[in-house]
């Protein structure tokens, strides 16, 4: 008997598409959802431009320089929590956005980088712009590889995506190159990897949070970056409610419960207030949620860090991060939403029965009286029309000018750092509503960021305080700005000097000043208006809430601005705090 022969069915092969290599990595970007990239091209990456070209779906903003690229791209992941690309070119190009990356590996934020190289050929043979760019961001990106081969481009593109998002986001960077954009491949459709870092924590860990912070006295709540990136917006606030625990946040945190909501009592460390400081310290049972105590927010000191006999329950998708800054007593390695779902599990039933409408709630009490009794003295001590202005003023009434919901930005400096955006002047209502530099502090970087906050929400308006000397190190990003139709309102706070630096100046050397005072200034005011935006000068403080009324008309007639705050060098009590770390110790 003769066997039948095998019936097997004909095998489906997928179509491949012939493409060439830049226009196959477009596509890429476009099937991960991309709708924007910063650059500034070069001869290497032409062959991505041209992709470009093609692809009007996907906008391209031209930075002026590729720091601002860096910068915008970051700043963008902070707003949306998905990568933000750049594209920029070999050697100097890529170089130039070393500093924007160190401040997104550093600030955990998505970002992929697509960078050209010299050809393959004339590898190590002193080519023109040739840089070991891979070895260069090794330690600031998660990733950072070169390729080698035009049909490997598209798998990397697909790797780094998944990279920059997978866990705790940062960046990951792409050298390619020139050579490998020549000739076609082959591709098949693209499939992007869900990789959204819905973590749960281990069950026995939850239930352990969970009935410690059910049992405590006095629980608190810190909300970090990690709180904004997981977007557990709704269920921090749940979970505040239910314990009726104060909320503080830190810088990469704001936002993540409005500012004006009853349990929100400020910030940490140099943004601290009495009332997140006092509430910092007599906490019995802490919990963390995506933060990292960073050096600004802690100063690892009494008074700063959680109390000694308290616990510190930390949640964080990297358990690198336990105990680094702080002792923590119970480490969960988890998505910040996921896990406050988890712990909101058991926390529900187990407040069933609280009656006791929120707001009477004597621990609530504690924190509407406490803000109340900061506002109150805030206005007291603005009261008087100082020459020059006091920067408290400037921002307060940016507030009271600018609407709800704008996106702010808030840049390196004394001024900026430690005042600009800190709770008791400039309160955050939105979620994803603030650009900040995190632990990096690299000067002008939040500056050179602002204006991707016009390409998340172009109807908000977006405002950004930066010092002086931040703002001299990224002017380029006005003709940027003004190019790209991005009309942000800059405030520069400015006291003539690198006045954090002059301040240690003041404290640790005697007051033996150099290299801190600015003998020229330019014109902010004519510069801005020579780059296409509106500027002012402000010296009296009656003008203050005009000109900033003026900035955000023009604003929404689609032009940027810059107002130029001739301000005082004031300084905090936080921020002397803060410098007093670094007193040499008394002989
Ligand atoms: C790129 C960079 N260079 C230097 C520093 C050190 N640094 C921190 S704050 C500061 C002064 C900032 O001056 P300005 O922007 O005018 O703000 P001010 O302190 O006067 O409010 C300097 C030089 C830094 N953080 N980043
Ligand atoms: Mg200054």
């Amino acid at each position: 008997m003769k066997t039948p022969p095998l019936k097997t069915p004909p095998l489906k092969t997928l179509p491949l598409k012939t493409l060439r290599p830049g226009h196959a990595i477009v596509e890429a970007l476009r099937a991960e959802g991309v709708d924007v990239v910063f650059g500034l091209p070069g001869g290497h990456v032409l062959g991505i431009y041209d992709g470009l070209y093609d692809t009007p779906q996907i906008r391209h903003i031209l930075v002026r320089h590729e720091h601002t690229a860096g910068a915008m791209a970051a700043a963008y992941a902070q707003l949306t929590a998905r990568p933000g690309v750049c594209l920029v070119t070999a050697g100097p190009g890529v170089t130039n956005l070393l500093t924007a990356v160190a401040e997104a590996y550093v600030g955990a934020l998505p970002m992929v980088i697509l960078a050209g190289r010299a050809t393959t050929t004339t590898a190590h043979r002193g080519a023109s712009q040739e840089v070991a760019t891979d070895k260069i961001f090794a330690p600031v990106t998660k990733f950072a590889v070169r390729a080698d081969r035009s049909d490997h481009l598209v798998d990397l593109v697909r790797r780094a995506f998944a990279i920059a998002r997978a866990g705790k986001p940062g960046p990951v960077l792409i050298d390619i190159p020139r050579d490998l954009f020549d000739g076609e491949i082959e591709v098949g459709d693209y499939v992007a990897p869900d990789t959204r870092p819905r973590v749960a924590g281990a069950p026995e860990l939850i239930e352990q949070a969970a009935r410690e912070l059910l049992n405590a006295d006095r629980p608190l709540l810190v909300a970090g970056g990690g709180t904004v990136a997981s977007g557990a917006f709704a269920e921090l606030r749940e979970l505040a409610e239910l314990l009726r625990a104060p909320v503080l946040t830190s810088m990469s945190g704001r936002g993540s419960l409005p500012d004006d909501h009853v349990l929100q009592a400020g910030g940490l460390g140099a943004h601290r207030n009495d009332l997140s400081k006092r509430l910092l310290v007599e906490a019995d049972v802490l919990l963390g949620l995506g933060t990292r105590f960073e050096e600004m927010e802690t100063n690892w000191r009494p008074g700063f860090v959680p109390a000694q006999g308290a616990r510190y329950l930390q949640v964080d998708l990297d358990a690198a991060e336990f105990g680094r800054s702080i002792p923590t007593h119970l480490g969960i390695m988890g998505d910040v939403r996921t896990v406050l779902q988890q712990l909101l599990e058991i926390a529900r039933p187990a407040r069933a029965g609280t009656h006791v409408p929120l707001t009477e709630d004597p621990r609530v009490r504690e924190v509407i009286e406490g803000v109340a009794r900061i506002d109150a003295e805030t206005d007291e001590s603005l009261k008087r029309d100082e020459t020059p202005l006091s920067p408290l003023r400037v921002i307060r009434a940016a507030r009271a000018v600018f609407p709800r919901q704008t996106t702010v930005a808030v840049d390196v400096g004394c001024l900026a750092e430690h005042i600009a955006g800190a709770f008791p002047f400039f309160r955050i209502f939105e979620p994803r509503s603030f650009i900040s530099p995190s632990s990096f502090y690299g000067m002008g970087f939040a500056a050179s960021a602002a204006p991707a906050a016009k390409i998340v929400y172009p109807d908000r308006p977006a405002l950004c305080f930066v010092g002086d000397g931040s703002f001299q190190m990224v002017m380029p990003v006005l003709p940027a700005a003004a190019e790209n139709h991005l009309p942000v309102t800059w405030c520069v706070l400015d006291d003539q000097a690198l006045g954090s630096i002059r301040d240690l100046q003041e404290y640790r050397m005697k007051e033996r000043y150099l290299a801190t005072e600015f003998e020229f200034q330019p014109d902010f005011a004519k510069l801005a208006q020579a780059c296409g935006c509106h500027g002012e000068t402000i010296t009296d403080a009656p003008d203050i809430e005009p000109a900033l009324a003026r900035a955000l008309a023009a604003n929404a007639q689609g032009t940027p601005a810059v107002l130029d705050f001739k301000v005082a060098p004031d300084r905090m009590t936080q921020s002397r705090d803060h410098f007093n770390l670094y007193r040499p110790a008394a002989s």
